[in-house]
């Protein structure tokens, strides 16, 4: 069974995650079956695309699939990641990407979720940040790009509780652009790509790109770079990174010992 649904309609592609089971993780299968989806639908005349759940889904995506996260001594999120791969693809992506999002939204796929150009919500549209529950080294410019979205105060409160943020409060630190009722969810969300359709696909494509090169532009030394490569690295060589993954397959809490 595919672990994902694609639909194309009036040119708006729709790619819908089909893997309720395991909470629509972020497989390596699953980001794989996306960057096939979004390469088949670009040559149909998409001019938005929207990245969903089933309806009624409680979790959107549970996001990186934790046993796929490499044991100690590799960088759990480097360039080539499965799930870095598809994050960089969507913020490349010409076209309007919108994340339509019903059920709550974890680590990953909150990156995910904030790489798409549009966030639609429901009450339901919860999202937690889990690299500090696992004992995870966020990714550079994974972290950038939570800064840029809510600011520093929230990323870190976002980052160092690993608590949800409510769609209420999303909403209000600027991770949602709109939070409707669960019912209303699907035709807002079309009815605001239609009008994108409408527009003109080379103006948008080329603002899309503008604004994110602009907001990428964060000018950083050599010695910078490799003394945050050294941190992280510190984090992912840890007894805390071997216990955090640990802890979660035998589904007990963790007991991070800062070492
Ligand atoms: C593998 C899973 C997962 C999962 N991986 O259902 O951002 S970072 O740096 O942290 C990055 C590395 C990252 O994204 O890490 C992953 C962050 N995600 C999380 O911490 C969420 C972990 N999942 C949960 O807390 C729960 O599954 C939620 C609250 C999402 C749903 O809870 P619920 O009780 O509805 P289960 O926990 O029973 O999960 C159903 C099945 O999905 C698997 C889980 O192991 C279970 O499979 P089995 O029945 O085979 O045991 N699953 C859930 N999340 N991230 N597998």
């Amino acid at each position: 069974m595919a672990i994902i649904n694609t639909q194309l309609q009036d040119n708006i592609g729709t790619i819908t995650f089909n893997n309720p089971e395991h909470r629509n993780i972020l497989s390596s299968e699953l980001v794989s079956e996306m960057l096939q989806a979004i390469g088949a639908l670009q040559k149909g005349k998409m001019r938005v695309l929207i990245i969903r759940a089933l309806k009624g889904s409680k979790v959107w995506s549970a996001g990186h699939d934790v046993h796929e996260l490499p044991m100690p001594g590799r960088d759990p999120l480097s360039y080539n990641d499965p799930l870095v791969t598809i994050l960089r693809s969507i913020q490349s992506l010409p076209i309007p990407v919108i994340a339509m999002i019903e059920g709550s939204v974890w680590g990953g796929a909150c990156d995910l979720a904030l790489s798409c150009d549009i966030q639609i919500g429901c009450q339901s549209s919860a999202f937690c940040m889990t690299p500090a529950k696992i004992g995870v080294p966020y990714n550079v410019s994974g972290i950038l790009h939570f800064m840029n979205i809510m600011g520093v105060n929230v990323a870190k409160e976002m980052f160092f509780t690993a608590e949800p943020l409510s769609a209420e409060r999303a909403y209000h630190c600027g991770l949602l652009n709109h939070l409707v009722d669960v019912e209303q969810l699907e035709e807002f969300t079309y009815t605001l790509a239609s009008k994108i359709t409408r527009n003109s696909p080379l103006s948008i494509g080329v603002i899309k790109e503008q604004i994110r090169l602009l907001a990428s532009a964060h000018p950083m030394s050599p010695v910078t770079f490799e003394r945050v490569q050294g941190l992280r690295r510190t984090v992912y060589d840890s007894k805390d990174y071997a216990e955090g993954i640990q802890a979660f397959l035998e589904k007990r809490t963790p007991v991070f010992s800062g070492e």
